[in-house]
């Protein structure tokens, strides 16, 4: 008897989730659910007005009031990243699979102490990798070299927390590790993995391709009150011995958090 009253109150509620669908017309609850959603990860709000980007198709638009946003087809994988202000900046490797389908990104508010060392993607490299490479058919910035350096300002207070260098979202690394996870196709040859300094220590390497990867910044290295230096350094093809060539990377994001 419960199991029946169960149904039927499922059967009612379906029913009138579809009825308001005709009758409102608007963004119902149903199409919710099939659209692309920015929310607050805390809340589950939408956020509206955030903007998405891919650079790769220089493609840009905003989420409406619902937080709901559309983009185009994409092929192979590529960056799309999320801004608005009073949040994180967050990015998301995405591939046709991945964009079929609803995606619902929670974004984070950003804290006081929060650091953003760079907000878009920037290349690292020489402009000459395989079309096996996990980066290749994604890359659309040209090089800015084989490394990246910037220099940013930490608070007096930053040794009472942990803080962490955070990249955002990471593509095109060709290493022996990326290689045997099938992040690339390349058969033949690998590379060095990405280099991370820190006020000229080295604290990281990248290993693999991925979304928001955190990097500890070691307590004697840091600078309180004073200018402090990342730098990124990008891998070298290891087969190649007649001349230097840089493992091509795209990097969206970097920030420091502290927690
Ligand atoms: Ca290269």
């Amino acid at each position: 008897m419960k199991k029946i009253f169960l149904i039927s109150v499922c059967i009612f509620i379906f029913a009138l989730q579809s009825n308001a669908a005709t009758v409102s017309g608007g963004v119902s609850k149903i199409d919710m659910q099939n659209a692309n959603r920015v929310v607050d990860a805390a809340t589950n709000a939408p956020v509206g007005n955030a903007k998405i980007s891919l650079p790769k198709y220089n493609y840009s638009t905003y989420t409406d009031e619902y937080g709901t946003f559309n983009i185009g087809k994409v092929k192979g994988s590529t960056i799309m990243s999320v801004e608005k202000e009073g949040y994180r900046p967050f990015s998301l490797t995405i591939n046709d699979t991945i964009a079929a389908k609803p995606m619902v990104l929670g974004i984070q508010k950003s804290n006081i102490s929060d650091v953003v060392i760079a907000s878009d993607v920037f290349h690292l490299g020489d402009d000459n990798y395989s079309e096996h490479s996990s980066g290749a058919g994604t890359f659309r910035l040209r090089s800015s070299g084989p490394f990246f350096s910037k220099t940013f300002m930490l608070n007096r207070d930053v040794l009472s927390s942990d803080n962490y260098l955070v990249i955002g979202s990471i593509i095109g690394v060709d290493t022996l590790m990326a290689r045997s996870m099938g992040q690339n196709k390349i058969v033949n040859s690998y590379a060095s993995a990405p280099e991370i300094f820190f006020n000229g220590s080295k604290i990281a390497e990248i290993q693999l391709n991925g979304d928001n990867q955190k990097i500890k910044i070691p307590k004697n290295l840091i600078r309180p009150g004073m200018q402090n230096e990342v730098t990124i350094k990008a891998g070298r093809n290891l087969m190649q011995t007649a001349y230097v060539d840089y493992d091509d990377i795209e990097i969206a994001n970097l920030s420091i958090i502290s927690e």
